[in-house]
């Protein structure tokens, strides 16, 4: 299993209650790697939530990822980094975490694609592809963007936003190498059962 690999079903935490044991389930269910992403907590909340998630990541053998807090994935040792357009930049991420951390960043235009690419991200997340309540501000992209995101740049690409069964039908074969979800796995009442199912349709598209 390569870094590609990992990309495939990419996990991505919600806000609501009861994590872990949802999160757990969802690995079950066949999820490839899983982000740590929590916007209203502190800092002290959020590294002991993140070496309880990163515990439940190297119990099952699958990459473990931090949203945005770049000093808190250096302390936890992180295998994965993912950071937004607006926050301190690639360059700064990596003088933090150093070599052995992929980094992933969010794009969603070609020009962010390429920049990021060039600064050395390992991977970029696209989106919004589709409407959704997890993300409200964010407008979605015409697929167009995405194809041609494609044809720019050479390192993976996760597709991320209202990311459903029929929505992954949408996204051509061949475009994506993976697909991120937050609502579709962890709002189900049971998220085993829904990582499987996008998992069997993710395989028929990535
Ligand atoms: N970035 C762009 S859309 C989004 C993020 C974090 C939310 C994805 O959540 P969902 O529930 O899978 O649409
Ligand atoms: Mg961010």
């Amino acid at each position: 299993m390569g870094f590609i690999n990992d990309l495939r079903l990419y996990l991505v935490t919600d806000e609501q209650p009861n994590l872990l044991p949802r999160v757990e389930k969802a690995i079950q269910g066949g999820v490839t790697c899983v982000q740590l992403r929590r916007k209203k907590i502190t800092d002290d909340q959020f590294i002991e939530e993140a070496l309880q998630v990163k515990q439940l990541c190297r119990q099952y053998k699958i990459p473990f990822a931090i949203n945005d807090r770049v000093e808190i994935a250096r302390e936890v040792e992180a295998d994965w980094l993912h950071i937004g357009q607006e926050d301190k930049g690639i360059l700064y991420a990596r003088a933090i975490v150093g070599g052995m951390t992929k980094i992933g960043v969010s794009v969603h235009s070609v020009e962010e694609a390429l920049e990021a690419e060039r600064s050395g991200a390992d991977y970029v997340g696209v989106g919004a592809l589709f409407p959704t309540s997890s993300k409200p501000d964010t407008i979605p992209l015409h697929l167009n963007t995405l194809r041609s995101i494609r044809k720019a740049i050479n390192i993976p690409i996760v597709g991320i936003g209202g990311i459903t069964e029929e929505m992954i039908k949408q996204v051509p074969p061949g475009i994506v190498d993976g697909f991120a979800i937050i609502s579709s796995i962890l709002s189900d009442q049971d998220p085993k059962s829904a990582a499987i199912r996008m998992r069997s349709v993710m395989e028929q598209q990535c």
